[in-house]
């Protein structure tokens, strides 16, 4: 320590994060030593990479704490985010770049011999909280709420698994277990003071490997908040993550030990703590799941507890509830949380029951995130029965009132009280999750303009009608941290250069990019730092994978969930139309192009993990033909992540947003692209109608069926009758289903045969694939002119400002949450 200076960490609290020069190495050197008992020389990649977080969470703990008792003290209003997934990646890299100290670490700890510090921040490992796009933007949310400087937490689980990791093994998605928290987390920290009670109906028991209730004996399970920083821009604002953990009381009950049943209890109490283990990995339907609804239960009952006792602690009246708390549910998961703030507020707080309801209504709010009806979840009335019975009651004490305000502004409409129950009638009851939520809340918001409208138009119609003043939008965004300046150091270097670095908080200042778009020069440097943003990537994959890529081809990249409506497929036959084309005539003009896949399929996803054996079999047949070497190339990449989207989309090209139009709600992956420079195509959906409005369409490639087409055409669409009028579409699909591509595997690809030919192509591919082949071949064209093709990238860049989550989260702020920022003192 600086003897000169007692406490060096007292200059950090300006926010303005230089080391003392004398201390660079001390707090490293320090956590390396002591922390693991090893010497500087032997310490392995994982012990430096564990010292540096530990010595980057020293450097911002004094900050975390200021913000803390700034909020304390002045008791603004709080945002909370109720959310089941958090996709965060890696947070040593970003934590550097937001606190400021990216040209330290990079200039002298690179710089130590004894470390490629490259290689240390890559030993962490992705804290995969999530499946896709819902996940990553609660991520990106909690970003901009720090650097907004809005007090906010963001609650969800800790799961020890996150989603599964996928390797490819002859084609076929393999998925194996992440123990991502195998090593103790340098970022979290632990606040056992902080448990809460989670009282359940009955107790776990495990059958044939499923998580079983036992009922008649009610239980307590205990979680455990395990915080982590969430550092905003600047390093002003330090705000907390907060993850939910399971466990049991120690003591819990002694009945059982004294009885004699100690296995017994002991192995109870082992399944118990089994809640918070693992994520589940499916982004649609999740059927009858005891063990997610627990899950989602002990979400919402810690969060609630936790947020009214922040709240106990410095209000005394419940009726300022909603001017000090906002709740924001990310999609219906949290939903529970209308019922347990019902429960708080008549049994805890006593309050009447209308009390209780204008309070609680006006201090919830809702996202919805999707249109497929099997994602609106529903659970049996049972798993209520069983786990949590007083919010049953509750809700249905909420239904009945609600269907009374039903029969006074619709007498006698049966029909429409039977749509707009929260209970759905069956042999099996089920609640509604979607109608609580809707009914339970002062907003229900979608997250793209489409979007927005066809949840009004379509799917909650009658809940549109009743309460219009509830329902608005929200287009999503991303933040520029992670996905521009972390991610494109030599993009975000050059803007940088032209316009200065204002952008980074405030990404409409991309637009002063515009009048750049005819200056040669510039364009010329913007071309190279895509090249040289390709050429990283290609020798990244030469070492990490084995591929080879040619970076002058066209990077043409779909990473995303593999799902039916995001029409992977169509993309796949859309190559196979290409390799036709070269096999039957080797002489075709077609620019080179490496169409790179990556994504995920649900483990239990058929369709869905087929396409990725075809891809994959696809990939392999055209490696080894001679006629389309140096043409066409196809790469599935495996395990996409945060940390793969990092590196592949600053070297993309061309960005596939091909969903079925109608079915993806906003996408988010797409804004990602278009920051970093490349060129869209893409069919009417979802935020890239925004996107092509703010850039102007003549500078998208749009194709394909509109959202209303695709609602029109549905009635007589025959998919056969592309087949047989559509030489190309023939010759592709005939490849595919004669085992072109899989001699030895006879049959394999039937079912998609099933799905497209004889099921009736739900997702329409065969409609749109005419208008996607001609589109790609406009692609091919504008590639070949590069200076045309650079001009609508930088474009394209210039014009992507609307899709920050800054601009989406001061959006919340201020039509939803009525919050704002609360400055912390130097
Ligand atoms: C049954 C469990 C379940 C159901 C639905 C888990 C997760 C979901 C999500 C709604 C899936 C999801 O991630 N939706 C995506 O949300 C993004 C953020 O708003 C949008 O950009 C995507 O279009 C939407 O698919």
């Amino acid at each position: 320590m600086n003897s000169s200076n007692p406490n060096p960490l007292k200059q950090y609290e300006c926010g303005e994060f230089q080391f003392p020069h004398d201390a660079k190495h001390e707090y490293y050197d320090r956590h390396v030593v002591f922390d693991h008992v090893v010497s500087m020389d032997a310490a392995s990649q994982r012990e430096r990479f564990e010292a540096v977080a530990r010595s980057l969470r020293d450097l911002l703990t004094q900050r975390w704490l200021l913000t803390k008792e700034t909020h304390d003290k002045e008791n603004p209003k709080r945002v909370y985010y109720l959310s089941m997934e958090y996709l965060m990646g890696r947070t040593l890299v970003n934590n550097i770049i937001n606190l400021g100290v990216d040209k330290f670490v990079r200039d002298d700890l690179r710089s130590d011999p004894r470390q490629d510090w490259t290689d240390v921040i890559e030993t962490e490992p992705d804290a995969g909280l999530g499946n896709g796009g819902l996940g990553r933007l609660a991520a990106c949310f909690v970003d901009s709420l720090a650097t907004l400087q809005i007090p906010a937490i963001g609650y969800g689980l800790r799961y020890e698994y996150g989603i599964f990791k996928q390797t490819i093994n002859y084609g076929f998605q393999i998925e194996q277990p992440d123990h991502w928290l195998a090593r103790p987390d340098p970022w979290e920290v632990t606040r056992r003071s902080e448990t809460v009670q989670v009282p359940v109906g009955c107790r776990f028991g495990m059958e044939k490997g499923v998580l079983v209730t036992i009922p008649g004996h009610e239980s307590k399970l205990l979680g455990v908040p395990y915080d982590r920083p969430v550092v905003g821009y600047g390093g002003r604002t330090i705000n907390t993550l907060r993850l939910w953990g399971a466990a049991t009381p120690d003591f819990f009950d002694f009945g059982e030990f004294s009885s004699g049943d100690f296995v017994g209890a002991i192995v109870d109490r082992l399944l118990a703590e089994t809640v918070t283990r693992v994520l589940y990995p499916s982004d649609t339907t999740l059927a009858g799941q005891v063990l997610r609804f627990v899950q989602e239960y002990f979400l919402v009952c810690c969060s609630l507890a936790d947020i009214v006792a922040r709240y106990e602690k410095s209000n005394k009246d419940w009726q300022h509830l909603p001017d000090k708390v906002a709740i924001q549910l990310n999609d219906t998961h949290p939903a529970m949380a209308v019922a347990e703030m019902m429960r708080i507020l008549l049994d805890h707080a006593n309050l009447s029951w209308d009390e209780a309801w204008d309070l609680s209504l006006r201090t919830l709010a809702y996202t919805n995130h999707t249109l497929l009806p099997e994602a609106l979840e529903k659970w049996p009335v049972r798993f209520f029965e069983l786990i949590c019975p007083r919010l049953l009651e509750i809700i249905y004490e909420i239904n009945r009132r609600f269907l009374d305000d039903v029969e006074k502004s619709h007498p006698s409409d049966e029909n429409r009280a039977t749509r707009m129950s929260i209970v759905e009638e069956g042999p099996a009851r089920q609640i509604r999750m979607a109608n609580l939520a809707i009914i339970g809340t002062h907003s229900t918001n979608g997250v793209a303009k489409i979007h927005s409208d066809l949840l009004r138009s379509r799917v909650v119609h009658d809940f549109a009608e009743m309460y219009p003043e509830r329902f608005n939008n929200k287009t999503n965004g991303v933040t520029p941290r992670r996905w521009i300046k972390l991610a494109n150091p030599d993009q975000s270097a050059l803007i940088s250069e032209a316009i200065g670095d204002k952008w980074v908080t405030d990404l409409t200042e991309f637009r002063r990019l515009l009048p750049l778009v005819n200056d040669s020069d510039f364009i010329a440097r913007f071309r190279k730092t895509k090249q040289v943003s390709k050429e990283r990537f290609a020798s990244w994959l030469k070492s990490a994978l084995g591929h080879e890529v040619d970076p002058k081809s066209i990077f043409d990249s779909q990473i995303k969930r593999i799902h039916e409506y995001k029409r992977q497929l169509l993309n796949a036959i859309h190559i196979v139309v290409l390799y036709n084309r070269l096999r039957s005539n080797p002489e075709t003009k077609m620019p080179p192009r490496t169409f790179f896949f990556a994504g995920k399929a649900a483990p239990s996803y058929r369709l869905a993990k087929l396409t990725i054996k075809l891809i994959n079999n696809i990939a392999r047949k055209i490696d080894a033909d001679p006629v389309c070497h140096g043409r066409i190339k196809v790469v599935f990449l495996p395990n996409y992540n945060v940390s793969l989207a990092e590196r592949l989309i600053p070297a993309s090209d061309l960005s596939e947003q091909i969903s079925t139009a109608g079915y993806e709600a906003s996408g988010t992956g797409n804004i990602k692209f278009m920051m970093n420079g490349a060129l869209t195509i893409g069919t009417r959906d979802g935020a890239t109608i925004e996107m092509a409005e703010e850039a102007g369409e003549e500078n998208f490639f749009l194709f394909g069926l509109t959202a209303e087409q695709v609602v029109s055409t549905r009635g007589w669409y025959k998919p056969i009758w592309h087949y047989e009028n559509e030489p190309e579409t023939r010759a592709a699909l005939d490849a595919i289903f004669n085992d072109h591509f899989s001699k030895d595997e006879p049959g394999i690809f039937e079912p998609i045969r099933e799905s497209l030919l004889l099921k009736g192509d739900f997702f329409m591919h065969l409609a749109d694939l005419s208008s996607y082949t001609q589109t790609q071949q406009q692609v091919g064209q504008l590639y070949a002119d590069s200076d045309a093709w650079t001009r609508r990238a930088l474009i394209n860049v210039a014009t992507s400002g609307k899709f920050s989550s800054d601009r989406t989260i001061s959006e919340y702020a201020a039509d939803i949450w009525d919050a704002k920022p609360c400055p912390i003192s130097h």
